[in-house]
């Protein structure tokens, strides 16, 4: 059962004013999502009663700490159906891409290989393989998207060849909200022998995940998009490949031995978490995880869906809205748009004034916004605590910054 009353009051913050007397309608999740008690709680209750550090101390604290952060582990593997040592503590998807770049790429790539993204990427998505293009002399190349915020699959044999050795796509545009057929374009980088890289950053909150279904070679995310804490977030990487990778930080618990000469590496997943990890953080994401299972995945979708759709019609009953990607049923719960005649970040400000809080600018995709010959859009994201209601009061709020700006 999908029970939002009770669901909301699962949030602390939902109560919350946005200013004086304004009550908070939070549709920023997209960029970052709110905290369930579940998850305050337990890293709550990790600083008040076991804190210490994880796989050194052989006294209680320590123990209750390692077993905690390890059986988080095997939570968030179990919800994307990994296996353990698959499954990295990383600080964020931005760095677990970082990871694969700097380790596997460096590894792997020479001049004359292609590595190859879409037009809808985040930067996150971007940069590094800028970078490691740059550091190897590979080559980046790109596949665009049609007018509806869809990839243009039509010259995929052109673009995805024996030449390409990776193949790095978001499985739901941050922007666009566009859910991409991740199996097919896995299936597609295999069979030109590349290795696949799913961002899945706006995916694994949303909606049940499976790597081993996607057949995935890497998968990243973050912890705070799907009602954990900043902070952490995951690589997961099938075993051959992070056997055959070399570490990407050096330092306490990645390795097996040390000598002042040479050292050897750590087994998976260790080998990749040099340091003192964020062990709250961690534990957080467990909580998540055991949350959002509880709720169940396929449910979360299905309320998204329910959400998306509504908002999709209700936006577009306001004068020169115009909501950029694809149709309601082919989208991620976020909507991405313009107000003919007004700038985003106006917008955002005057949706504010109403406790509405969405987000404004490039959203970290300034290739897509600069294909769309616009600087900027504001975007509304919900989550599984967004209503109807709330969608009503945006678009409430929308007729207002119109009559506001004279539009
Ligand atoms: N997008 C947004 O408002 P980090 O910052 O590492 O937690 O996540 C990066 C990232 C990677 N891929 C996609 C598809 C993303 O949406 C994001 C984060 C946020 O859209 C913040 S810029």
């Amino acid at each position: 059962m999908f029970d939002i009353a009770t669901i909301r009051q699962q949030f602390p913050i939902l109560t919350v004013e946005a200013h004086p007397g304004v009550p908070l309608i939070y549709l920023d999740s997209a960029a970052s999502s709110q905290k369930p008690t579940a998850v305050i709680e337990a890293m709550n209750a990790y600083y008040r009663t076991y804190n210490s550090n994880v796989h050194r101390g052989i006294h209680a604290l320590s123990e209750a700490a390692t077993d905690a952060y390890e059986s988080a582990r095997q939570q968030i593997a179990d919800f994307i159906n990994a296996d353990y040592a698959e499954t990295i503590f990383t600080r964020n998807a931005t760095e677990s891409i970082n990871l694969i770049a700097y380790s596997w790429g460096r590894q792997n790539l020479q001049p004359g290989d292609e590595i190859l993204i879409t037009a809808m990427e985040h930067h996150a998505n971007i940069v590094p393989w800028q970078i490691i293009s740059e550091m190897t002399g590979a080559t980046v190349r790109h596949i665009p998207f049609t007018a509806d915020g869809t990839l243009d699959l039509s010259n995929l044999d052109t673009l995805l060849t024996e030449r390409t050795k990776l193949f790095a796509f978001t499985a739901v545009s941050n922007v666009f909200g566009t859910i991409n057929p991740v199996r097919q374009l896995v299936d597609a980088a295999h069979a030109v022998g590349a290795i696949a890289v799913v961002d899945g950053a706006q995916a694994v909150p949303h909606s049940p995940v499976d790597v081993k279904a996607w057949d995935a070679d890497f998968m990243v995310f973050s912890s705070h998009k799907m009602g954990g804490p900043t902070g952490v977030g995951i690589l997961y990487g099938k075993c051959a490949l992070l056997e055959a990778m070399p570490p990407y930080m050096g330092g306490g618990d990645m390795i097996r031995r040390v000598s002042l000469e040479k050292s050897t590496w750590n087994e998976l997943p260790y080998k990749f978490e040099a340091g003192t990890p964020a062990i709250a953080e961690g534990i957080g994401l467990g909580a998540a995880v055991t949350y959002l299972s509880a709720l169940g995945m396929e449910n979360v979708h299905a309320h998204e869906q329910t959400i998306t759709h509504y908002a999709y019609e209700a936006m577009h009953t306001v004068p020169g809205l115009t909501i950029i990607g694809p149709g309601a049923a082919e989208r991620g719960g976020l909507c991405a748009f313009t107000l003919a005649g007004a700038h985003p970040h106006d917008i955002a400000q005057l949706l504010d004034e109403d406790g509405i809080a969405v987000r404004a600018g490039h959203h970290c995709a300034m290739p897509l916004h600069k294909i769309l010959g616009i600087s900027a859009t504001a975007r509304a994201s919900f989550y599984v605590h967004t209503t109807t209601t709330e969608i009503d009061q945006l678009v409430t709020s929308l007729h207002r910054v119109r009559k506001i700006l004279r539009l």
